[in-house]
């Protein structure tokens, strides 16, 4: 079903929402959500004009915090670093920790709207009367430049999928709102692969189908041809994913892509992806691995 056929073009003013979700609209994503283990929302949810601000703030948090990695002795650009602030766990693609509202209000509003106008109906409507509280567990904002294609994975640990198996509201979910268009399979978004949140075992198979031998070389001269889909999406837009879904990031296609995200629990469930070590705690930089000296970056 069309993105757009999902969205109702009732402009509200109290918030920069560009539409809101009809209840038909949130059950047909909830439904997706819950088959596939990701819905899309292509068109924007959030105004253009405040994407602009939240990509100009979250470029300038990633150049002062790259050059605070470099102060305290990194390579910020060469070395593998997981620190509180800012993870950058593979080349080229980095997890920036969202700062404050007040120091970063633009990126912060985006993330809030999108919880209100897409996460909250799409999880009431697939969760119904059992959902309890709706929790924000972390905000950030996946920043790609000039990265390779991102080993395919699950969010999700394994007692996730266990308990997730007794308890349809134990979940963990991501909700991406991407700062500048994404194109699709062609392009430098985020593939996933349909169904696979169903079970650790469906999410082990995709995972071994997805990551078997070759699968970097076959990702660049065709998107998709794993089984994955990857959706097209306007800036200011959403992709809501189980955190039980195989996912991955395509290869970077010559220029800053940046999308903030905001992680929601239900049912209890917790996540939290970066550790308690800062960048100034004074760790050793000869510690940390540099790029080349890596076989398996996940
Ligand atoms: O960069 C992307 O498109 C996805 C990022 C992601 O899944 C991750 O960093 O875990």
């Amino acid at each position: 079903m069309a993105a757009a056929a999902l969205l109702s073009s009732v402009p509200l003013t109290a918030r920069p929402v560009v539409a809101t979700l009809s209840h038909s609209a949130a059950a047909a994503h909830a439904a997706a959500l819950r088959e596939q283990g990701f819905t899309v929302l292509a068109d924007p949810v959030v105004e253009a004009s405040l994407v602009s601000k939240a990509a100009v703030e979250v470029a300038s948090t990633l150049d002062g915090l790259l050059d605070e990695v470099g102060e305290a002795g990194f390579d910020p650009l060469d070395q593998q670093y997981l620190f509180h602030e800012v993870c950058y766990r593979q080349e080229g693609r980095w997890d920036v920790r969202r700062p404050s509202a007040n120091e970063a209000p633009a990126w912060a509003e985006v993330c809030e709207t999108a919880r209100a106008a897409a996460v909250a109906p799409i999880l009431a409507a697939l969760q119904g009367s059992e959902s309890g509280e709706v929790e924000t567990l972390m905000s950030g904002a996946i920043v790609s430049r000039a990265a390779p294609a991102q080993r395919p994975h699950a969010d999700a640990d394994l007692e996730q999928y266990e308990i997730g198996e007794e308890d349809d509201t134990y979940r963990t979910f991501s909700c991406f709102v991407p700062l500048v268009d994404l194109h699709g399979s062609g392009g430098d978004g985020t593939q996933f692969w349909p169904g696979s949140h169903v079970s650790a075992a469906a999410a082990e198979a995709a995972w071994e189908r997805a990551t078997a031998d070759g699968w970097e070389e076959l990702l660049e001269l065709s998107p998709g041809a794993a089984g994955a889909e990857a959706p097209a999406c306007r800036a200011g837009g959403v992709v809501l994913y189980d955190s039980r879904t195989i996912h991955g990031g395509l290869p970077s296609r010559g220029r800053t892509r940046a999308i903030a995200y905001l992680i929601v629990g239900t049912g209890g469930a917790q996540d939290s992806n970066f550790p308690p070590e800062r960048i100034r705690d004074g760790l050793d930089p000869d510690e940390f691995p540099y790029w080349d000296e890596l076989d398996f970056v996940q």
